[in-house]
């Protein structure tokens, strides 16, 4: 019979790669499909735009009050589903996490967006989660084996608004400047001053206002503590 122990070994080193709209994760992510040891998932994006045919991104963003809900619920399930996925591999790397789309919550909470009720219901969806799906329960069980670990890849809301402009992702167009600082507060708030959320994982922080040259090497340094966590 298979020990618990041994079960645990055999699960991907998990590492959740996070940040503003635009502060560079898919090129973070992009870095770690070269090695064939990881498996990479991107955020669906892709899937958010097509839901039975409706972009339901596209109709966040145009109509909030209407919408917000229900996008964030989609997101939750799509999270949980790249949360879930099972892998071979030693390591995965992930574009955001369950725990961040939190941060979208909140600012939606703060703002008024999403109804005290409607937040009620995606917060209870996220710890029941957090409970039941086997996303953290690694790091509580045994706390000297660490299997996910956060990268914030920190970058200001002015770079990430001119990073945004740039590449014009078409449901993005009403993302206003002031909307990017809100995030990027809650995410601080979260991953570097640390007093929102429990955090689920020990956080590795990244300066993302650096050139692109700049940037691999800060992933390089990245790849080796990662690599070497397993060792
Ligand atoms: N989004 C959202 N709520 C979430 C997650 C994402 O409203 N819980 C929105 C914000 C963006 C789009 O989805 O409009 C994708 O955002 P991300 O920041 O997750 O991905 P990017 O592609 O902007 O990341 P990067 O440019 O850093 O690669």
């Amino acid at each position: 019979m298979t020990s618990p122990t041994c079960k645990l070994y055999k699960r991907p080193f998990t590492v959740c790669i996070e940040g503003n709209i635009g502060s560079g994760k898919t090129t973070f992510l992009s870095h770690f499909k070269q090695f064939d040891n990881t498996t990479v998932l991107q955020e669906p994006v892709e899937l958010w735009r097509n839901v039975a045919g409706i972009n339901l991104l596209e109709l966040m963003y145009t109509d909030p009050k209407r919408y917000s809900f229900l996008f964030q619920s989609y997101v939750q399930l799509t999270m949980l589903q790249l949360h879930t996925y099972k892998s071979a591999m030693p390591y995965k790397i992930m574009e955001r996490s369950v725990f961040s789309a939190r941060c979208f919550i909140e600012n939606m909470k703060r703002t008024k967006l999403l109804e005290d009720v409607e937040v009620v219901v995606l917060e209870d969806w996220y710890d029941w989660c957090i409970q039941n799906a086997n996303i953290v329960t690694d790091l509580i069980v045994i706390s000297y084996y660490i299997y996910i670990n956060v990268v914030y890849l920190r970058t200001s809301p002015e770079v990430v608004y001119n990073r945004m402009k740039t590449r014009a992702r078409k449901e993005e167009n009403s993302v206003s400047l002031e909307y990017l600082h809100q995030l990027h507060n809650i995410h601080d708030e979260w991953l570097y001053d640390q007093t929102l959320f429990n955090l689920p994982a020990p956080v590795l922080v990244i300066d993302g206002n650096k050139s692109l040259e700049e940037m691999v090497i800060q992933f390089e340094n990245c790849k080796n503590l990662i690599f070497n966590k397993k060792e």
